[in-house]
């Protein structure tokens, strides 16, 4: 860990973020200020930040990878995966009315979720041991939201950020791993009808277990891992879409079933 920002400067920047993200107004990339800070002190933000809300009372569920697929790094400009981590807050229901109430400028991502088993930790961890420590799969969709202005970031400022997760929705039909092949499972997301974006489930690193393998062992560096029992977005096989209230979107997962959300004010 190279952690270059002093204690002042973290709790500084993890106000100013959590201010941005429970008020949900967009701020400055945080490298505009610190422009020589670090990857990992875009994580001891993050992670200041996850205590913040485990003090108030919100409970730890799971984590995100971001930015495993060619797509998402295209459109993010960034090509380095990022993890952040998932709150009770941040789930709802699927096939329900999800308000974007306190987004800034949401957008929709179409991914596969893994709930887990077994415990998991690093270094060293492969798709192998997470394919053996997941108890099944299931469709989501996950709703991110930059705080950063213009949905505009460095890879520093992001992680700093959460990874920009703010809500997901898991769905349709929870499946083995054994009984599929994960890589070939195609997705197709539409809004309003219209097919936006499709690929298939390989976009993420060849294998979307490579993505939870990738998370397991940055959580290593981070000095955490990853119990029986999480819940983890393995990153957006598709570009992103953004969404507005009105809007309906459908993902629909070769086999797995679909998860839809219709988004309201
Ligand atoms: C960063 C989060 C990326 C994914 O699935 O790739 C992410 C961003 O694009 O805002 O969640
Ligand atoms: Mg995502």
């Amino acid at each position: 860990m190279t952690v270059t920002l002093n204690a002042e400067a973290i709790t500084r920047l993890t106000e100013r973020v959590e201010g941005a993200q429970t008020r949900g107004h967009a701020i400055p990339r945080l490298t505009e200020e610190y422009p020589a800070m670090t990857i990992d002190d875009g994580y001891a933000v993050q992670s200041a930040l996850r205590a913040r809300y485990l003090a108030k009372g919100h409970k730890l569920i799971g984590w995100k990878a971001g930015l495993t697929s060619k797509a998402k790094m295209i459109q993010m400009g960034v090509d380095v995966p990022s993890i952040g981590f998932l709150t009770d807050r941040m789930a709802r229901p699927e096939g329900t009315e999800v308000s974007v109430k306190g987004l800034i400028h949401p957008r929709v991502e179409c991914e596969v979720a893994f709930v887990t088993a077994k415990n998991l930790s690093g270094p060293g961890c492969t798709a192998a041991d997470v394919l053996a420590a997941t108890d099944f799969v299931l469709p989501a969709i996950e709703i991110i939201d930059s705080r950063f202005s213009g949905f505009k970031f460095d890879l520093e400022s992001v992680v700093a950020d959460n990874g920009s997760a703010a809500l997901f929705v898991g769905g349709g039909r929870p499946r083995r791993v054994a009984d599929l092949d994960l890589p070939t499972i195609g997705v197709v997301m539409e809004k309003n009808g219209e097919m936006l974006a499709f690929a298939a489930a390989a976009a993420v690193l060849g294998h979307p277990a490579e993505a939870v393998a990738m998370l397991v062992n940055i959580l290593h560096d981070l000095g955490e891992s990853l119990p029986a029992g999480s819940f983890v977005l393995s990153g957006g096989i598709t570009e992103a879409i953004p969404v507005k209230p009105g809007d309906n979107v459908i993902a629909r997962y070769q086999g797995l079933g679909s998860v839809s959300v219709r988004f309201v004010d």
